[in-house]
């Protein structure tokens, strides 16, 4: 419902600015950007597998990508019937090229990197026709040492200002994302904007020891408790391992290999595992290029992940790779792409739409001074303050009670927890049948019960108790009344 009070709004603005062509094309652009799918933006420092990450998702190795500064445009990958790409230039001319025959993008699309454009790439694959992903190139910490380089900060400021283009994001956190400053070079432009995100501790299968991405859960569940209200869950991702998997890349002679790593005894096997180094001097493991072939794909880890599957009964190329899809991590975050994003699109565009909105009446807007902008502020605030999208500050304050950042009692956290869920009314008010009378009588109890904790909790819980109760009372608006039997 905000979304089309603001798409209306929009539409009616855009008419009454008719003698205003810059605000005009604006406001449609906005009110195009509601027509689409949800944008999510991959944030995160330079190399910290944000372009690995996109490969993983869209199921192909489109993005190029390389253990050097890779990504230097922001590049969107839209869902589109026929691979293609264009080159978008800042006066909005584009050239469209056919994607090569390999499925990848050129590293090089032969535009001078200072050219300020963006690549547009297009994709018939199934998750694009819910999510438009954008790829970003890495953000730095130019302050931290007295200015990064040219390059740093020219790939940090096209970052931050693709940002606002977003309705949502993934931060990724990489392996030295656990030192403050790193955190805040990614963290801060992402609070700025006041963007939903998820957040993943990238590359979880570089640390030390036999099972980095197991070990890695403790440090990303600290981050994750540490970043409350900034991202919600840190996971472990090993995006390389989860691109390999998903991008078929695994082939016979790799697995050739694989099989004689798993028929070494347990010492030897252990030996040659240890470090990438040892793996790459095993001569009685396949050919040196085989070797070095297999610790790209998948780094040491992976590789090991791979011996294992084998010893667990795998016995061809897409077992390996489903077993190794299944521990990377990326079928969790595939599930909250989902869950936190895709399902609440419409509430996510409002939410995006009303701050796109707040930006054109305030600060260094050239439109601070329209009636037109004025009016639309007007009901982009009144839509704001609806318990429609209330829900989102409910759902952050859940974020802080599962993080141990707000206590409640235990019967009210299992109520919240229904509350936020994306399900039908007589889920979310706990009732015990889909029945209207069920779903009053639930809400009642409920409500009562929050009540009688609002008046006695301190100010944070009450708080989220009035957000709580406000949520019940629109449920119960939303209930048909019984019509009175005669
Ligand atoms: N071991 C390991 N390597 C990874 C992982 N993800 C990416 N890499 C490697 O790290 C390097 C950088 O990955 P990219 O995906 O290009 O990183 P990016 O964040 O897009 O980097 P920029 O575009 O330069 O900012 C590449 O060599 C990847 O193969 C991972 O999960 N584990
Ligand atoms: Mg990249």
């Amino acid at each position: 419902m905000p979304l089309a009070t603001i798409s209306v709004a929009l539409a009616h603005a855009e008419r009454d600015a008719s003698d205003e062509p810059a605000l005009a094309s604006q406001l449609a652009s906005l009110r195009g950007r509601i027509e689409e799918p949800l944008r999510v933006a991959i944030v995160g420092r330079i190399s910290a597998g944000k372009s690995t990450l996109v490969n993983a998702l869209v199921g192909q190795r489109v993005a190029p990508t390389d253990a050097r500064e890779c990504t230097k445009l922001v590049t969107w990958y839209r869902y589109g019937p026929v691979p293609l790409y264009r080159v978008v230039h800042d006066d909005g001319s584009t050239t469209e090229h056919p994607l090569p025959a390999d499925g990848r993008l050129p590293s090089n699309v032969g535009v001078e990197p200072r050219d300020p454009v963006r690549i547009a790439v297009e994709l018939p694959c199934p998750l694009l026709r819910e999510l438009t992903l954008i790829d970003t190139p890495g953000l730095g910490s130019p302050d931290r040492d007295g200015g990064g380089s040219t390059h740093d900060l020219l790939s940090h400021g096209r970052s931050t200002a693709a940002l606002p283009q977003a309705d949502a994001l993934i931060v990724l956190l990489g392996a030295d994302g656990a030192r403050d400053y790193e955190v805040a070079a990614v963290t801060e432009p992402v609070t700025a904007l006041g963007l939903p995100a998820i957040g993943a501790l990238s590359r979880a299968d570089s640390g030390p020891g036999p099972d980095p991405i197991a070990a890695s859960a403790a440090v990303a569940r600290g981050l994750a408790s540490d970043l409350t209200g900034i991202v919600t869950e840190v996971r472990p991702l090993a995006g390389l391992i989860a691109e390999t998997a998903l991008t078929g890349s695994l082939g016979d002679a790799d697995v050739s290999v694989i099989r004689v790593l798993a028929a070494l005894d347990a010492a030897d096997r252990r030996r040659v595992l240890r470090t990438p180094d040892r793996f790459r001097a095993a001569e009685h493991v396949g050919t040196p290029a085989a070797r070095r072939r297999l610790l790209g794909l998948l780094g040491i880890t992976g590789v090991r992940m791979a011996a294992e599957a084998i010893d667990r009964g795998a016995h061809d190329a897409d077992a390996i790779a489903d077993a190794l899809r299944s521990r990377s991590g990326i079928d969790e975050l595939r599930q909250q792409l989902l869950e936190h994003f895709a399902r609440r699109t419409d509430l996510l565009k409002a939410a995006a739409s009303i701050s796109a909105i707040g930006r054109l009446g305030f600060g260094r807007s050239e439109h601070r001074g329209s009636a037109v902008v004025a009016a639309l502020v007007e009901t982009a605030e009144r839509v704001a303050l609806s318990p429609h999208m209330r829900l989102l500050d409910l759902m952050r304050a859940k974020a802080q009670v599962d993080a141990g950042q707000l206590a409640l009692p235990d019967d009210l956290r299992a109520d919240l927890a229904r509350l936020v869920r994306d399900a039908p009314a007589h889920i979310r008010a706990g009732a015990s049948l889909p029945t209207d009378r069920a779903i009053r009588e639930a809400i009642r109890q409920r409500s009562v019960r929050w009540a009688a904790y609002e008046s006695r909790a301190a100010p944070r819980q009450a708080h989220v108790a009035r957000l709580a109760l406000e949520q019940y009372l629109q449920l119960f608006d939303g209930v048909d009344e019984p019509v009175p039997r005669r």
